[in-house]
C-alpha cells in the first residue's frame, strides 16, 4: 500500500435534514478503504453563495488520512453522495449532500472532473472557516497559508455548538 497522505474534504447539504446528512457522512468517510478520519470541524450554518434562492446550508470540513489515489477517493465521494440521494438538476442546485475534495497531500492537478486544490476553496468562507478550525497551519498549493487569506466575507456563517456542548448563557 502506498504511504497514506493527508486529504481534506468539504461537506455541504441543504435538503432533507442537512445537519444529519453531514453528520452521517463523516463515519462513511471514516469507513472508506485504507482511510481514517483524522479531524472534523464543527457544523456551520451558512447562507447560500452563488445561486442564492435556496435554503441555508450546513457545511463542515473533514481531514482524512488515505491510501486511496485522488481519482479513487473522488469516486468514493461521489458514491457516498449517491447513497444520500444526490440529484444533479443544475449547477449549484440544492442538494442532500455535496462532498468536495479540497486538498490531497499538496498535490496540484488539472484533469476533467478533478482539479486540485479545489479551484474555489480559497474564495469561500464556508470552506475556509471550518478548514482553519481543524488545520490552522494548512497551506493551499499556489495560494499560500489558508490563515493569511484576506477579504473573505464570513458574515453569513455561524458555527453551531456541537451536541453536548452547553449553550453560552450570556
Ligand atoms: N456550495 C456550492 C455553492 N454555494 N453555498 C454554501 N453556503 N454552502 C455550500 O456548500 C455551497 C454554496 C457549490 O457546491
Ligand atoms: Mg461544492
Ligand atoms: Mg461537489
Amino acid at each position: 500500500m502506498p504511504k497514506p497522505v493527508q486529504a481534506f474534504v468539504a461537506l455541504g447539504a441543504n435538503l432533507e435534514d442537512p445537519a444529519s446528512q453531514v453528520e452521517r457522512a463523516l463515519p462513511e468517510l471514516a469507513r472508506l478503504p485504507e482511510t481514517r478520519l483524522v479531524a472534523r470541524s464543527s457544523l456551520y450554518l451558512t447562507k447560500p453563495v452563488g445561486y442564492t434562492d435556496q435554503p441555508d446550508f450546513i457545511n463542515a470540513v473533514a481531514q482524512i488520512e488515505t491510501g486511496l489515489s485522488p481519482r479513487t477517493l473522488l469516486e468514493c465521494l461521489l458514491e457516498i453522495e449517491q447513497r444520500h440521494g444526490r440529484r444533479r438538476e443544475f449547477r449549484n442546485a440544492p442538494r442532500t449532500l455535496d462532498l468536495d475534495l479540497l486538498l490531497y497531500d499538496g498535490l496540484v492537478m488539472h484533469e476533467p472532473g478533478l482539479t486540485l486544490p479545489h479551484p474555489r476553496m480559497h474564495e469561500r468562507g464556508f470552506v475556509l472557516l471550518p478548514l482553519l478550525e481543524i488545520a490552522p497551519d494548512c497551506r493551499i498549493p499556489g495560494i499560500g497559508p489558508a490563515a493569511e487569506i484576506r477579504g473573505i466575507d464570513t458574515s453569513g456563517l455561524q458555527a453551531l455548538p456541537s451536541p453536548g456542548q452547553a449553550a453560552q448563557s450570556n
